[in-house]
């Protein structure tokens, strides 16, 4: 016989699923999730008796804890992420692909009675503000304290979504289960058609706070598609001017390329004298609908942050480290004697007594055999703190509506090429210029660091449909609104021969924005490239940033045959998604070759 801490619900579609799931996994306990800081003290004690979290120092960090993942389960398992839809076609190239019987089967074996010995917590959650028509509503079942406490971070949690749900199917049914951790039998499934997600064997982020990627994602962009709208890997700004008057930008570099730390930059010294100021909406997903003025409006449907810890410090984003000084989850990070965190290119010197996120003695310049240092935080352990606490939030986060997007801004890391920036010439141009966006791979994903790949919109992992028929949308999306955004791409990470950076980047990056939101405007000087138009000699704001001679020349600098070569290389993406690839597109890619031939030639 099951305990349970009493039906919270009187739906019962909901209770009949909860049944369900509990008799595949076969928890002790089932805990409904009410949003109370009674019950969440309760969850932090009793995870820290099981050691799943350690309390920080209160004193120094008040409500923090710390918690370590498998040592094999610390990013995102994309080649163990699968879109379970009906037909193949409808998943697209892109994405792995399984029956939904097949794969309903095949996890239910790693599912089946995972949660003996175990609590079943009920988490029911809303994506966006309960009640919101913009909101989407899910449960996640789960057998991890430390996937409940980060949900009441990261999104809205507890009673209040029951009692708006009501009787309703409408809600995304999302189960979860650490199992094992076994890393080969590890799945992370979506089942678009039946408004479902899966996902067994692991305990990281990603695959397990079901809200973020699975859900406000994955099965969001399949909603969004038939729904016309846009689920977007994007974080939300908006530039206040000295006048009060606000102007929000989108943009969409993949994992681990500088989303939250521009949705939190502070005005470098030598802007500061102008008077802007940056809102923070979100830095990680928007979700953007056309109304009824013509133009595109923009939501953050998360209420926290999970944040890359490495390289964040009071100089990169002091937004980001005062945010995460109470009230956070610090994952993977180096933990130190004194109950408090550390990690490379973080606030302060190494602690000199501390554990390493593996939990071995770690000290400062500690090496390997072969004399390599070892790390004590991973590249990619994180934070989970609230978005209230981020001093630059935005007093329009919550607002139904959202914000309205004046400029779309893609991006990556690729070391030459893309000039700092250059902006599209039309929208179809632009959406090309974010179907053949490319990056280097990053700690986020498992892979070869380093390597280029090509990350469309930086929706690789993330789109949940044929993403030829998610560039077709973009496309169409285009049409629908009056006013489309302009489209903008950057390139923080540009370097030179000796392998440095050529641009200084975080705070600085609001020169690039001034002169984008200029042009959105219809001003800003611009010169015409082969690939869209560069900012003008001097149409930076340059003042008390001084870059060695020649830098901006070489930050800026179109090469039509490295160009020429880049657009083999899109073609050969292009041709691997499949029949259904607009026609758009192609022409976009002809045009490129065609403009870049054009000024060889002059
Ligand atoms: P996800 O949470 O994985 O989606 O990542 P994100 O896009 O939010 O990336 P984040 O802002 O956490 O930045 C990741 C890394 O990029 C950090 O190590 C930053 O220090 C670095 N970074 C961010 N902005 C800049 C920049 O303007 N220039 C340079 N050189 N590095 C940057
Ligand atoms: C990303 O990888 O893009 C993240 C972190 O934002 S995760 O939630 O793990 O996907
Ligand atoms: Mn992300």
């Amino acid at each position: 016989m099951i305990k349970s801490n009493g039906r919270a619900t009187t739906s019962s579609l909901l209770m009949n699923w909860v049944e369900e799931m509990a008799a595949l996994c076969l928890p002790d306990d089932i805990v409904w999730i009410d949003g109370s800081i009674e019950q969440r003290d309760e969850l932090r004690k009793e995870a820290c008796r099981t050691g799943e979290i350690v309390e920080l120092n209160q004193e120094k960090l008040p409500g923090c804890y710390y918690h370590r993942t498998h040592p094999l389960d610390v990013a995102r398992a994309e080649d163990k992420t699968f879109i379970c839809c009906r037909k193949q076609s409808d998943a697209g190239a892109t994405n792995n692909w399984k029956a939904p019987e097949e794969a309903y089967a095949e996890a239910a074996n790693y599912f089946r009675a995972s949660m003996r010995g175990r609590t079943m917590y009920v988490v029911p959650f809303s994506m966006g503000p309960v009640g919101s028509p913009f909101s989407k509503t899910g449960v996640e079942l789960t057998d991890s304290i430390y996937v409940v406490l980060n949900m009441l971070i990261m999104c809205h949690v507890g009673q209040e979504v029951l009692d708006t749900l009501g009787n309703s199917n409408d809600f995304t049914r999302c189960l979860h289960s650490r199992a094992t951790l076994d890393p080969e039998k590890r799945l992370i499934m979506h089942f678009p058609e039946d408004n479902a997600i899966w996902s067994v064997n692991s305990g990281y982020g990603g695959n397990v706070l079901l809200g973020k990627k699975c859900l406000a994602l994955r099965l969001a962009s399949w909603m969004a598609h038939q729904e016309g709208w846009l689920a977007e890997h994007m974080l939300i700004l908006g530039v206040e001017e000295p006048d009060g008057h606000v102007e929000y930008v989108a943009a969409a570099f993949p994992s681990a390329c500088g989303k939250t730390n521009l949705a939190m930059l502070i005005p470098a010294e030598g802007l500061k004298s102008k008077g802007y100021r940056i809102w923070t909406v979100g830095d990680d997903i928007a979700w953007i609908r056309p109304d009824t003025d013509g133009r595109l409006w923009a939501v953050n449907p998360e209420t926290g942050f999970f944040g890359v810890a490495p390289g964040t410090n009071s100089a990169s984003n002091r937004n980001a480290m005062l945010t995460a000084t109470k009230e956070t989850i610090f994952t993977n990070v180096v933990l130190a004697k004194d109950g408090t965190v550390w990690w490379e290119d973080g606030d302060g010197d190494p602690p000199l007594e501390a554990t390493d996120w593996l939990g071995r003695e770690w000290h400062p310049g500690k090496m390997d055999d072969k004399g390599n240092v070892i790390l004590g935080a991973q590249p990619n352990s994180r934070f989970t703190a609230p978005v209230s606490q981020c001093p630059s939030i935005s007093f329009r986060r919550e607002h139904h509506h959202g914000v309205p997007i004046s400029a779309f801004i893609f991006g990556g890391r690729r070391n030459s090429l893309a000039p700092l920036v250059y902006e599209a010439m039309s929208w179809n141009h632009g959406v090309f210029v974010g179907a053949s966006m490319a990056s280097e791979r990053t700690s986020a994903q498992y892979g070869k660091q380093g390597e280029v790949r090509r990350d469309p919109f930086a929706m690789l992992p993330f789109c949940g449909y044929n993403m030829a028929d998610y560039f077709k949308h973009w496309i169409n999306m285009g049409r629908v609104v009056k006013n489309p955004p302009r489209v903008f791409h950057v390139n923080w990470f540009r370097r030179d021969k000796d392998n440095n950076f050529l641009w200084p980047g975080y705070g600085e990056n609001l020169r690039v924005l001034e002169w984008i939101l200029q042009r959105s405007r219809g001003e800003g000087r611009a010169d015409k490239t082969p690939i869209g138009y560069v900012p003008a000699n001097t149409a930076l704001d340059m003042t008390g940033l001084h870059l060695p001679k020649g830098t901006m020349k070489e930050l800026l600098n179109v090469d039509p045959d490295a160009w020429l070569r880049e657009a083999d290389d899109v073609e050969t993406f292009f041709d691997t998604l499949g029949p259904r690839l607009p026609w758009e597109l192609r022409n976009e890619l002809e045009a490129l070759r065609h403009r870049c031939g054009e000024s060889k030639n002059r």
